[in-house]
């Protein structure tokens, strides 16, 4: 299943974000958006608005405009996480990040432009209540409340001794905002409520933290080639993780403990959660 949803996130993100029309004077902007998007990322989080849509007995087809909204601001978080002024990192999904290609100005625009570009795509929803009840979770969850709160962290505790405490919120804003977004906007586009979101964020909580403490692990054990992008970073820039905190043993327990939180929190839909529990395992387990 995750082959057929990948393959229609792809059209889908191309027809969201078409080339620029030729003699267009801001075509390098949408070129340098494209650069980005339509790479070759795993498309964790669009895939999981497909389940969960389609675990809440929606017609998945249905949901792909608050697909291609995560995707889009998960790609711009990326761009800007690139910068100089960020992480400084020069590759990023297998080729040179945005502003080695594009400059850094541009690069913070491409960055703004699918930012911006995914409210259209989620207000794009068929049912307009159940659109701005998808936009509204997610800007909610990719604000400074989620997503950038976690990013804020990340930048202020760089060089510092971190509690695992801290750690945990920074990775809950950074990581796991986004996926709970993902999780919870499915239930929405199948006209789910309040108890289906709950589970959902459950489950967003147990594989978006399984997911960062694997991302800690790959830094250290992973294969840049697979990963596409460069290893070792955390501590070339001297920034805690679960690795440095506890050792890479006790890293994966953690992932396995997070990861079991997550598949009971799929007891509670009544839906086949096949796989959703198999996608679980297998991010547990990543090694890209
Ligand atoms: C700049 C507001 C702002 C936020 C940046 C994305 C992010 C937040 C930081 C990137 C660094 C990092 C380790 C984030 C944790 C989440 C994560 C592992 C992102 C990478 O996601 P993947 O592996 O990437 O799903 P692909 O390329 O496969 O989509």
């Amino acid at each position: 299943m995750l082959e057929v949803y990948r393959e229609a996130i792809e059209k889908a993100l191309e027809l969201a974000l078409p080339a620029p029309e030729e003699g267009d004077p801001a075509a390098v902007v949408t070129e340098a958006m494209r650069y980005s998007l339509l790479c070759g990322g795993k498309r964790v989080r669009p895939a999981l608005v497909l389940a969960f849509c389609e675990l809440c007995g929606g017609d998945w087809h249905m949901s792909m405009p608050f697909a291609c909204a995560i995707e889009l601001v998960h790609t711009y978080s990326l761009i800007h996480d690139d910068l100089p002024c960020m992480d400084n990192d020069d590759m990023r999904r297998g080729r040179p990040t945005c502003h080695k290609v594009y400059g850094e100005a541009m690069a913070l625009l491409a960055g703004d432009g699918l930012l911006t570009k995914a409210f259209e795509c989620a207000l794009e929803f068929d049912k307009p209540e159940l659109a701005a009840l998808g936009a509204q979770e997610l800007s909610r969850l990719a604000g400074h409340g989620g997503m950038v709160g976690g990013q804020c962290i990340d930048l202020s505790s760089g060089g510092k001794e971190v509690s695992p405490e801290l750690l945990e919120v920074m990775d809950r804003g950074k990581t796991v905002a986004l996926i709970e977004a993902a999780c919870r906007m499915g239930c929405v586009a199948a006209g789910r409520c309040e108890k289906e979101l709950i589970f959902a964020a459950k489950y967003a909580m147990g594989i978006g933290m399984a997911f960062q403490i694997r991302d800690d692990i790959l830094d250290v054990l992973g294969d840049a080639k697979k990963l596409g992008k460069n290893t070792g970073m955390d501590s070339a820039r001297d920034k805690r993780n679960y690795v440095s905190l506890l050792g890479v043993e006790r890293a994966q327990e953690l992932v396995e403990k997070y990861t079991a939180g997550a598949l009971e929190a799929l007891e509670s839909f009544p839906g086949d959660s096949l796989f959703l529990r198999s996608f679980a395992l297998d991010l547990a387990g990543r090694e890209s």
